[in-house]
């Protein structure tokens, strides 16, 4: 922590914990979880120590239990914020990913209930509890996502009433939409103050920040002539662009492992004369899997040439298994894939492996590794780290990133990849066609471009850019922000 002269503690809080906990013959055992957030974060813990607040994922009533779960959490630096399954299910399900999640990445249709948003409030009203008692004078607190976007006011006011001074930042790991968008929520101006209650505010792409932007001057009339400046209610917050990244070397070393290697030759002589297309998703209605079937179904119409030469091979990892919309896409996906093999399966194989589960992280290096080109179809994404992880596993085969425009990642990424448009089955069927095409000096020149980007834009610099600026607010919270 570079900037400022004190070694501060740092506080992480994100809705959920990176950790499952379970009940195991009595006693709590916790384990790590995937997801974006968490490659995120995790790249950090290698330079930087924090603790970490979040949701355990159960509800825990009994004191003793409770004490059992904080020992459990405790060898991960983690705390737990105790809810009500009632709660947090509203909180999680009813308000975050049902009204909140679609309005950020532009799905309309999005009904808004009251009940849901009190329960959001509440929740983040015991955040805001836990938080300031755990902070000390000088802390640092970082807040994660979109669960949380009235935590910054609410634990400001608290800090205050207990003379506690502590930098607060937060990072948005989705898009920000277009103020004409945004404004379809009808608390759309409750979240903002919630968040502009923060010192530091972070965005994945000059997009999404300019878009907040836009939206804090047009909605709150907040004072925007200075870059990366909102002037509101007598305070000044700094805004910026952070590129969130991965761990490369995670993936390459992996990649030396004596197993996955033998699993990477096995792979290889199972597809031995196959171009291997792979696609990794949380099974969300944003990553455009319905779009990713039936482009590639499109394709396969395209190229009868190829059949029996080309494979999809798709994990769809289960996501919110409790809300009803997901539900319903994981049976179209389910139909869909089985009308797509039906139709242009031989009887040497099918064109479509679609996998509904999570596999192992070796697994995962092994897929990347084997693949020639890579399918990330996102109707909107914040970044998309799948597209950074194909790459960190393509030191060999220089395999080609077929990336949505829609995607964070396009913004940084168009140059050494095939973009193309979701919705548009002949735009992908063609970027899919010249990516299984392409000479081996252009793969060359793209997958050279990613690596650069992928390896100099690693997570460990995303947090410590970010905490570097946290910390200079922090010391210099009278002097104008980024200058
Ligand atoms: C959110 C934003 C933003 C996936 N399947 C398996 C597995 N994963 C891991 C991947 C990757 C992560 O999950 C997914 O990250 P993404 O960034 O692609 O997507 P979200 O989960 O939607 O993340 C996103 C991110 O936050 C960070 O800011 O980029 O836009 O939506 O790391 O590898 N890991 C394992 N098995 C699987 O089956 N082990």
């Amino acid at each position: 922590m570079p900037a400022g002269d004190t070694k501060r503690n740092l506080i992480i809080v994100s809705n959920r914990l990176p950790l499952s906990v379970k009940r195991v013959d009595g006693s709590f055992q916790s384990s790590i979880s995937s997801g974006g957030l968490v490659t995120a974060l995790s790249g950090l813990t290698k330079s930087t120590q924090f603790r970490w607040f979040g949701w355990p994922g159960l509800e825990v009533k009994d004191n003793e239990d409770r004490k059992d779960v904080c020992q459990s959490l405790e060898e991960h630096n983690a705390s737990p914020v105790f809810l009500d399954s009632d709660l947090a299910h509203e909180h999680y399900n009813g308000f975050s990913n049902r009204i909140l999640w679609p309005i950020l990445h532009y799905q309309s249709g999005v009904t808004f209930d009251d009940g849901p948003w009190q329960a959001y409030k509440r929740v983040n009203e015991l955040f805001a509890d836990e938080i300031c008692q755990a902070a000390e004078n000088g802390t640092l607190i970082w807040i994660h996502d979109y669960h949380l976007m009235l935590l910054p006011e609410l634990l400001r006011a608290r800090l205050q009433k207990q003379g506690k001074s502590c930098a607060i930042g937060f990072s948005l790991h989705t898009p920000f939409p277009a103020g004409d968008f945004w404004r379809n929520l009808p608390v759309r101006k409750h979240l903002i103050d919630g968040l502009l209650a923060s010192d530091l505010l972070g965005f994945h792409t000059d997009e999404y920040k300019q878009n907040f932007i836009d939206t804090c001057a047009s909605l709150l009339g907040a004072r925007t002539e200075i870059p990366n400046q909102i002037q509101y209610k007598n305070r000044l917050v700094c805004i910026d662009q952070f590129i969130v990244g991965i761990d490369p070397l995670k993936f390459t070393d992996t990649l030396q492992n004596p197993d996955v290697k033998d699993r990477i030759q096995t792979l290889e002589e199972r597809y031995k004369g196959v171009r291997v297309i792979v696609g990794v998703d949380r099974l969300d209605h944003i990553k455009g899997l319905t779009q990713k079937l039936k482009g590639f179904d499109a394709f396969l119409d395209d190229h009868p040439e190829l059949r029996n030469k080309v494979v999809l091979i798709q994990v769809a990892v289960p996501s919110r298994e409790d809300v009803k919309e997901y539900q319903e896409l994981e049976t179209e996906l389910s139909t869909l894939a089985g009308k797509i093999n039906g139709k242009h399966a031989t009887p040497e194989g099918t064109p479509l492996l679609y996998m509904h589960r999570s596999v192992p992280f070796t697994e995962l290096a092994a897929l990347y590794s084997i693949a020639d080109a890579c399918l990330l179809t996102s109707t909107r994404d914040g970044m998309n780290l799948v597209s950074f992880e194909y790459v960190a596993c393509q030191e060999k085969r220089h395999g080609v990133l077929v990336l949505s425009e829609f995607a964070g990642a396009a913004s940084f990424m168009r140059e050494g990849s095939i973009c193309f448009h979701p919705a548009n089955k002949t735009e992908m069927s063609e970027a899919l066609y010249a990516a299984l095409h392409l000479d081996k000096d252009e793969r060359r020149r793209k997958y050279e471009y990613l690596r650069d980007f992928v390896h100099k834009h690693t997570s460990a610099r995303w947090g410590q850019t970010f905490i570097e600026k946290l910390n200079s607010r922090a010391c210099n919270s009278t002097r104008p922000c980024c200058s």
